[in-house]
């Protein structure tokens, strides 16, 4: 699962997004105990939801309707696209994103080319190219005041004017910084690293842009993004810093999807956790090993140090120091395929930090870790999109424990349901647009108990999800031909 984390102040917005980008969950959290809660969790059915904290029980605060303007329909669904936040206006106020992709391929780049802002009232602010798909996966977006002059940037990939993209392929994609009022190009540019950048699977497609701090500055002014086998750092002024390549490419063998930062050496420089490797502020690795397999989360965060900050990586439940140590390692007996980690103090009885891991795949197995490496408890939560998007929210403020959220529900550390988010939208799956992705006929062969959808070109490709695989779990099975293919898909 992404975590993006978008500071602005005195607001802090944490936005948290599914690897299946149908649905998001935003939530913005004010300081102290009195916290708000956002929840967009509809963009097929073009809606955001707002969740207002009232007595510690979420209540549906506002529902702010994506402007119609924003709206696309295919295969009989209609969407907003996937979804950022942050203010935009300058107004001191969240405003709100959306933005689709010129394709949606599983394995494929997602690559904008439409954007679309709006306020807290549904008022468009402004907007940018046409078209688009559903991204297949969170992509290459961001809000951030980049430049550091007190106002809200959009960082964004997107498709250069009236050329023709492949999923597989960065050519004729340009990195964008966009003046948040008003949309307009501040920066551009598309250099050779980028853009003959090539890829595809399951290490391709999570490409995400990581604000970070990698030249010591006041306020972060870098940003990186991960493209399969490479990361790409780029600074305010769009040069490219460095680039670090890694080979493992191969699926439940490569380096986390996506990758995270955060000083583990405190000298106000950013390193870049890849599960595989710590390459520091300057690209040049700290460390590279491979750690177990299914490394598909990572954390830097504090754990047995209260000064320095570790490396977390969820295959085989690892913790690293900077220089590559392992401070902790829980076995694959434990955690046999780590699929989120998150770092919190869930249970307020017993000493803090502690390791939420979903320990079992894109299951609903829990694994709460404590400090001395011992499990504190085993517990299943509720089923979501994916059976992933989980993340630690301090919903009674950052002295209390932390609640875990899946799903639409706030789970105690203690493993037990504290708070259900109502009135939200089911997720919905929407068919694929492209009929020859290979998996696809393998992966509705696989829910055949349990058929899911219709056979697009009928327009009535819309379902209530049942329990999820991930199509890239699927990619190692038997196929059958792409002409027998239903080109359904659960996004
Ligand atoms: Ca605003
Ligand atoms: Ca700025
Ligand atoms: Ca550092």
């Amino acid at each position: 699962m992404a975590y993006d984390r978008i500071r602005t102040s005195p607001t802090v917005i944490m936005s948290f997004f599914m690897k299946n980008s149908s649905s998001s969950a935003l939530y913005r959290v004010k300081k102290g105990l009195w916290a708000a809660g956002i929840i967009l969790a509809s963009v097929l059915v073009g809606f955001n939801f707002i969740l207002k904290k009232q007595e510690g029980q979420p209540t549906l605060h506002r529902k702010v309707p994506i402007p119609p303007a924003f709206l696309i329909t295919t295969d009989g669904l209609t969407y907003g696209g996937d979804l950022r936040m942050g203010d935009l206006s300058g107004d001191g106020q969240a405003d709100f994103l959306v933005y689709r992709a010129a394709n949606s391929v599983d394995g494929g780049a997602v690559q904008p080319c439409f954007i679309g802002t709006f306020d807290q009232q549904g008022k468009v602010l402004w907007q940018k190219g046409e078209g688009g798909l559903q991204p297949n996966r969170p992509g290459p977006v961001a809000i951030f005041d980049i430049d550091a002059d007190g106002k809200n940037e959009v960082i964004t990939f997107f498709v250069e004017e009236g050329k023709a993209v492949t999923p597989q392929s960065m050519a004729n994609v340009v990195v964008q910084i966009l003046d948040g009022q008003t949309g307009r190009v501040k920066r551009q540019a598309g250099p050779p690293e980028l853009t003959a950048s090539e890829g595809q699977g399951a290490n391709w497609v999570h490409q995400r842009i990581l604000i970070a701090n990698l030249r010591g500055k006041a306020t972060p002014r870098d940003f990186i993004v991960k493209l399969g086998t490479k990361i790409i750092a780029f600074d305010d002024e769009l040069n490219v810093h460095w680039t670090y390549q890694k080979a493992w490419d191969e699926y439940a063998h490569c380096p986390a999807y996506v990758p995270t930062v955060g000083d583990m050496d405190n000298d106000g420089r950013d390193e870049i956790n890849g599960g595989y490797y710590v390459p520091n502020a300057d690209g040049q690795p700290l460390w590279e090993k491979k750690l177990g397999k299914n490394m598909d989360a990572v954390v830097i965060d504090y754990w047995d140090d209260p000064q320095k900050k570790r490396a977390f990586c969820s295959g085989f439940g690892h913790v690293m120091d900077q220089e590559g140590n392992v401070v902790l390692n829980l076995s694959e007996q434990v955690v046999p395929h780590g699929q989120e980690l998150r770092v919190a103090h869930f249970d307020g009885a017993v000493p803090g930090p502690q390791m939420m891991i979903r320990y079992n795949g894109h299951k609903t197995d829990m694994l709460l870790v404590g400090l001395n490496g011992k499990v504190i408890r085993k517990f299943k939560v509720n089923e979501s999109p994916n059976n992933t998007g989980m993340d630690a929210i301090y919903w009674n403020g950052s002295n209390r424990p932390a609640h875990l959220y899946n799903g639409g529900i706030l789970w105690s550390g203690q493993g037990k349901i504290a708070h259900k988010f109502s009135r939200l939208p089911a997720p919905r799956a929407t068919c694929g647009r492209d009929g020859t992705t290979a998996f696809r006929p393998t992966w509705r062969a696989t829910l055949g108990r349990r058929p899911c959808c219709t056979i697009p070109g009928t327009g009535t490709c819309s379902c209530r999800l049942p329990p999820l695989f991930y199509p890239s779990d699927l990619q190692n099975t038997s196929l059958v031909p792409a002409s027998t293919m239903s080109g359904c898909w659960i996004k």
